[in-house]
């Protein structure tokens, strides 16, 4: 039996690979448009849970995945995620004050800086994936190999950030705002609106070792699915249980802003079942890989049980 220390000892140490390759990532804050810069790194260092990027290294771990090419995919999806929290807190938007315990970048900066980092943050996802390392420093046939997979990590990124996955499941929650959703219609908009990424972690995580067969593909999928709808099922239960001093960000404001979610359709105790059968199911997926799959359990266990 694992302690669960080890994970967390597990977790700090890739926390801190992603923040070293976020560092590397961003423009320094002096450099012209020096204000730009600065907001970007408020907007990305030194905050959230990352568990995006913890899914991309536990993923590497399953496919002996490691090194820089995996920390490459784990800042890009974070990058992708900052970007997304930076619109979503606009007044256009959700309209919030406060993201992982600071002022939201409107706040800090103003609107249009904040825009700005949005649209650079998502550049910059897809520059760390054109540029991660090759996996071998052979030169021929393996290196063209990596481009050709290269590719398809910037080409799965593409379709689980744009409307086809993140910005159109937001598409989907801003236009519900005061409607009664049934449970397949809320379940679609948040397969893509949260799902659709943290499916992209896992594969992109995976994308960066030894390739699995169909099967392995096929469950490891299924495995993020469930992974990701949980996420949000919680996300859910924590925003209307949860203090807005633990979660760093504004509590209760899907009530306040009459948005349909699993509690308000489910009512919170058959909310946390369901986020209890996603995890199962989560489990279940993960049995065929055996002790390689040892991080991912634990963090679809992170994710059922965490408080923020
Ligand atoms: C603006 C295109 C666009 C999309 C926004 C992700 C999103 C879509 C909106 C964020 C609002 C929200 C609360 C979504 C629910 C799930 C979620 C993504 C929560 C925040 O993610 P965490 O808990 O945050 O991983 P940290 O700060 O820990 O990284």
């Amino acid at each position: 039996m694992i302690a669960s220390s080890d994970f967390q000892g597990w977790a700090r140490v890739n926390q801190a690979r992603v923040e070293t390759a976020l560092q590397k990532l961003l423009p320094a804050a002096h450099l012209a448009p020096a204000r730009l810069h600065e907001a970007m790194r408020y907007a990305v260092l030194g905050g959230g849970k990352r568990v995006r990027p913890l899914l991309a290294y536990a993923a590497g771990e399953l496919t002996g995945g490691g090194g820089e090419r995996v920390s490459a995919a784990a800042a890009a999806v974070e990058l992708i995620h900052a970007y997304s929290l930076v619109h979503d807190d606009l007044p256009c938007m959700d309209d919030d004050v406060l993201r992982r315990g600071k002022p939201t970048v409107h706040v800090q900066y103003d609107e249009a800086t904040a825009l700005l980092v949005g649209d650079s943050l998502q550049s910059l996802a897809f520059h760390a994936l054109a540029q991660m390392p090759p996996a071998s420093e052979a030169p021929g046939a393996e290196r063209i190999g990596d481009r050709a997979r290269q590719l398809e990590m910037v080409e799965l990124l593409a379709q689980a950030s744009g409307s086809r996955g993140m910005a159109g499941g937001q598409a989907i929650d801003l236009a519900s705002v005061g409607k009664t959703l049934e449970l397949p219609e809320l379940e679609f908009m948040h397969i893509h609106k949260t799902g659709a990424l943290i499916r992209a972690a896992v594969l992109l995580g995976a994308y960066c070792g030894e390739n699995l067969n169909r099967a392995e593909c096929d469950t490891l999928d299924h495995f993020a699915k469930n992974i990701g709808l949980a996420f949000q099922v919680v996300d859910d239960v924590l925003d209307a249980e949860a203090s807005t001093a633990t979660l760093g960000k504004t509590a209760g404001k899907d009530a306040q802003h009459n948005k349909p979610t699993y509690v308000s359709i489910l009512g919170v105790t058959r909310a946390k079942h369901l986020a209890e059968e996603l995890h199962s199911n989560a489990q279940q997926a993960l049995r065929p890989f055996g002790a390689k799959a040892l991080r991912l359990k634990q963090l679809a266990d992170f994710v059922v049980q965490r408080e923020f």
